[in-house]
């Protein structure tokens, strides 16, 4: 990449979606360009967004020409595109990415979709969504069964979810934990200290700054004004 201005544009802050695709850009050392927009401020609605996300969600990530949304997505194409053997975020083995693949899926359709859609949009954003104690009672639940199985594959000493390295099968994972620990959710102790261990990395932590959304102009006094 040329040490001129960023091709990378990652449109999006302050939510755990948008976390993970500043995430990789951090773990890959890309520079990039951010646009802070953020969910229900309406700036997800405009013209020249939904132009470019018809669907009207962040993240999304431009690229030149190119155009993809999605967190997982992102995530993965950063890595193919731009990662290197000792970065990279996909595993090349056949099998350990096809594992890889199983576990990015159930992550994002057990876990993500039960914690962040249900618990959150009825709970939480229940001012929007509509109140709904029985499905977010029942959806916890359910978090909790799905996390039986990452506690035992987690349980026999390994570091990361596949393989014997960090793929973003932990980024996924590890942002659903971090969520659900902060909403009260049950989580093994297994898992708590996996995804401590994952949130220390320093590309995390970059990540986390670069998703705080910016801070509300202070207006500045008119001249002439007392
Ligand atoms: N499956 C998508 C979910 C994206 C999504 O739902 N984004 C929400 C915020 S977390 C959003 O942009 N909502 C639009 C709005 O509320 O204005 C992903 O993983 O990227």
């Amino acid at each position: 990449m040329s040490d001129s201005k960023p091709r990378l544009v990652l449109w999006g802050v302050s939510t755990s979606r948008t976390l993970r695709a500043l995430w990789a850009l951090h773990e890959l050392s890309l520079p990039y360009i951010s646009r802070p927009i953020q969910p229900r401020t309406g700036e997800t609605q405009t013209a020249e967004f939904t132009r470019i996300n018809p669907r009207q969600k962040i993240p999304v990530l431009q690229d030149g020409d190119f155009t993809i949304a999605e967190s997982p997505a992102i995530v993965t194409y950063l890595s193919e595109v731009y990662g290197t053997p000792e970065n990279r975020l996909v595993p090349s083995d056949a099998r350990r990415r096809a594992e890889w693949t199983e576990w990015c899926f159930h992550i994002a359709m057990e876990l993500d979709a039960t914690i962040f859609y249900v618990m959150g949009r009825h709970r939480e954003l229940k001012h929007i969504y509509g109140d709904a104690p029985i499905a977010v009672a029942s959806a916890s639940q359910y978090f909790e069964k799905q996390l039986r199985h990452v506690a035992q594959t987690l349980s026999d000493g390994r570091q990361f979810l596949v393989g014997d390295r960090f793929s973003s099968a932990d980024m996924l994972l590890t942002t659903c934990l971090v969520w659900a620990v902060n909403y009260g959710v049950p989580v093994p102790e297994v898992c708590r200290d996996y995804a401590d261990r994952i949130a220390a990395r320093p590309a995390y932590r970059e990540a986390l700054r670069a998703n705080l959304p910016p801070p509300i102009p202070t207006s500045t006094p008119k001249e002439g004004r007392p």
